[in-house]
């Protein structure tokens, strides 16, 4: 691991955060460079190089990538599903320009490797509700949901025809205690935890029986680390793996809250982001991924509700 040399981009976000902290401590701090549009997260202030920039600045980004020695790519930055319907155009600019920069990058500087990540947004109303598999009929209603197919298929694309070896997960909705999401339809599942410390009251944006795909981000950090250090011969599939935690409704966690805080009470306010969640499959089959480099998961909701609360609750003494 150390002749590696790593560039995370949109390491200020959910999780970028969390990705930069874990591969720095895997391939050492000075082997990690963290960037973001963003002024630096106080989360990784100290703990490794930082620089401040865009990635639609092909220019720049390639002139860093190549004085750093940059051998690996994470990159995270993307407009989520909320976000993106309120703002598509900027969505599709940031989500297909950002990751055509890389691609081509990778391509002309022989990057090792790539990571970019997919969702399970990819998946639209035709697509199976329950167990949804890897392969099935795909069309996306959202513009974030477009955008991780046409770049997933640009991922398969570079793979094939100039060998870049890039990798992907389509990531369920993300809950975690250090970094706040922004800007999707699963982000409900953190703020509760917020709302049920701060106020012991939360209103739900979805509808009490909308179950979606989730997963605790230790789980999504260490999926991400074994499948960029799983050998290439192991990865079959070039456009995104499906990835499964677990699967529940606001009705399910809001009663697994109250086992911590008894006086927690939800109501249901659902808005536009109803429809966006009503189009995703319930919950996701990832046999293949599991075949092909050895993936499971460790926390169920209990787990992760217990150890949500134990960490945010010092935030709120
Ligand atoms: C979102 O809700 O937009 C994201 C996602 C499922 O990719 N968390």
């Amino acid at each position: 691991m150390a002749k590696d040399k790593i560039l995370v981009i949109g390491a200020c976000g959910q999780i970028g955060v969390e990705l930069t902290l874990a591969l720095r401590e895997a391939f050492g701090k000075n082997n990690v460079i963290a960037s973001d549009l963003r002024e630096e997260s106080i989360l990784l202030k100290g703990t490794g190089p930082y620089i401040q920039m865009s990635v639609m600045d092909k220019e720049k980004l390639q002139d860093i990538i190549k004085k750093q020695k940059i051998t690996q790519v994470y990159l995270l930055a993307a407009v989520l599903s909320a976000t993106g319907e309120k703002k598509p155009m900027i969505a599709w600019d940031l989500n297909m320009k950002g990751l055509l920069n890389i691609l081509e990058i990778a391509r002309e500087e022989k990057l090792q490797k790539v990571y970019w990540p997919s969702s399970i947004a990819v998946f639209g109303p035709s697509s199976p509700k329950k167990n949804c598999p890897q392969q099935t009929i795909i069309e996306p209603t959202t513009v974030y949901g477009i955008s991780k197919l046409a770049g997933e298929n640009w991922c398969n694309y570079y793979f094939q025809k100039y060998g870049v070896d890039v990798r992907s997960l389509r990531y369920p909705g993300l809950i975690s205690y250090k970094s706040e999401p922004g800007g999707g339809t699963t982000d409900y599942a953190v703020e509760i935890f917020y709302e049920a410390l701060r106020k012991q009251q939360y209103t739900c944006f979805l509808s009490a029986n909308t179950y979606l795909p989730m997963m605790y981000m230790p789980d999504a950090i260490r999926a991400t680390i074994e499948l960029m250090e799983a050998p290439a011969k192991k990865i079959k599939i070039h456009n995104s793996y499906n990835l499964s935690g677990i699967s529940f409704s606001p009705k399910d966690i809001a009663k697994e809250i109250k086992k911590h805080i008894p006086s927690f009470k939800i109501n249901y306010a659902p808005d536009y982001r109803q429809k966006i969640a009503e189009s995703w499959p319930q919950s996701i089959d990832d046999l293949k991924t599991k075949k092909d480099w050895g993936w499971k998961h460790q926390y169920d909701l209990g787990k992760m509700t217990s150890d949500m609360i134990q960490h945010l609750s010092l935030n709120f003494k």
